[in-house]
């Protein structure tokens, strides 16, 4: 059932478990969401430094950052994860408990606008390493695999696929495929959307095309950044201060394909 009044936060690429204090921070923002009254809380690709839906995968970092969702979830949020290139088998029954709704996409209305994020991990066309390399870790076969490995194997590989995934799309992560970003954006407009939102990058980037926009949110696990989508449609992004409060910034104002670090200074 949708709410009448639904206030959305949207957030990209937390990586928790791969910085420090990355958890404690992330359980201060979900005190902050909750005195906001958020009603739905979107993750936008890679909540965590990886995520596999079977549970003898999950460490200590995982685990508690799990419970902070089902914790959400009792208070009545209403929990979407996005799947990312670190996230894998998010469909498994053992996830039942933390998300209310999980896919390659997400879209829904608000004030009569049309939203979709997706992480973008695939919006590089040029990335073939990757591409293969996510066919064939989502693929059917690792799923079977994944499902009876023991834990102490399964821990294990998850570490050597964050350092085969560094030779691939972590390299063109550093230029944003700006062509390939705005052919996604038009091809998304084409099709009725009128905001699209995507991850990954780790860098913001936004695109205006009459009353529709496209932005790619920066990364929280750098940031902090929480895009917020009202219930009339209307969608700002906040970035918490060197105090930990949150500056409001209007989406227009964002500057195009720079590194958000270097330009907050
Ligand atoms: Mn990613």
């Amino acid at each position: 059932m949708v709410a009448w009044r639904m206030l959305r936060a949207v957030l990209a690429d937390l990586h928790l478990g791969q910085a420090t204090r990355d958890l404690e921070r992330f359980e201060d923002l979900t005190r902050e969401l909750c005195a906001r009254e958020v009603g739905e809380l979107i993750f936008l690709g890679d909540l965590f430094r990886t995520l596999v839906g079977f549970g003898r995968f999950w460490g200590e970092t995982v685990r508690r950052g799990l419970a902070e969702l089902a914790a959400l979830r009792q208070r009545g949020v209403r929990v979407i994860l996005v799947e990312g290139n670190r996230d894998f088998f998010l469909d498994a029954p053992e996830l039942d408990p933390f998300r209310d709704a999980w896919g390659p996409v997400h879209s829904f209305a608000a004030g009569g606008r049309r939203f979709l994020v997706e992480h973008g991990d695939l919006i590089n066309r040029h990335d073939h390493m990757y591409r293969f390399w996510r066919a064939l870790s989502k693929s059917r076969p690792a799923r079977a695999w994944a499902r009876w490995l023991p834990a102490g194997v399964a821990q294990w590989i998850v570490g050597r696929t964050e350092a085969r995934l560094a030779g691939t799309n972590f390299t063109y992560r550093r230029e944003l495929p700006a062509a390939d970003l705005l052919g996604a954006a038009r091809r998304h407009f084409a099709a009725g959307v009128d905001v699209v939102l995507w991850g990954h990058f780790h860098r913001s980037w936004s695109f205006a095309d009459g009353g529709r926009e496209a932005h790619v949110i920066d990364g929280w696990m750098e940031t902090g950044t929480v895009a917020w989508v009202g219930t009339d449609g209307s969608l700002s992004f906040q970035r918490p201060g060197p105090d930990g409060h949150f500056v409001d910034t209007p989406a227009h104002s964002w500057y195009q394909g720079r590194d958000s670090a270097v330009e907050a200074r």
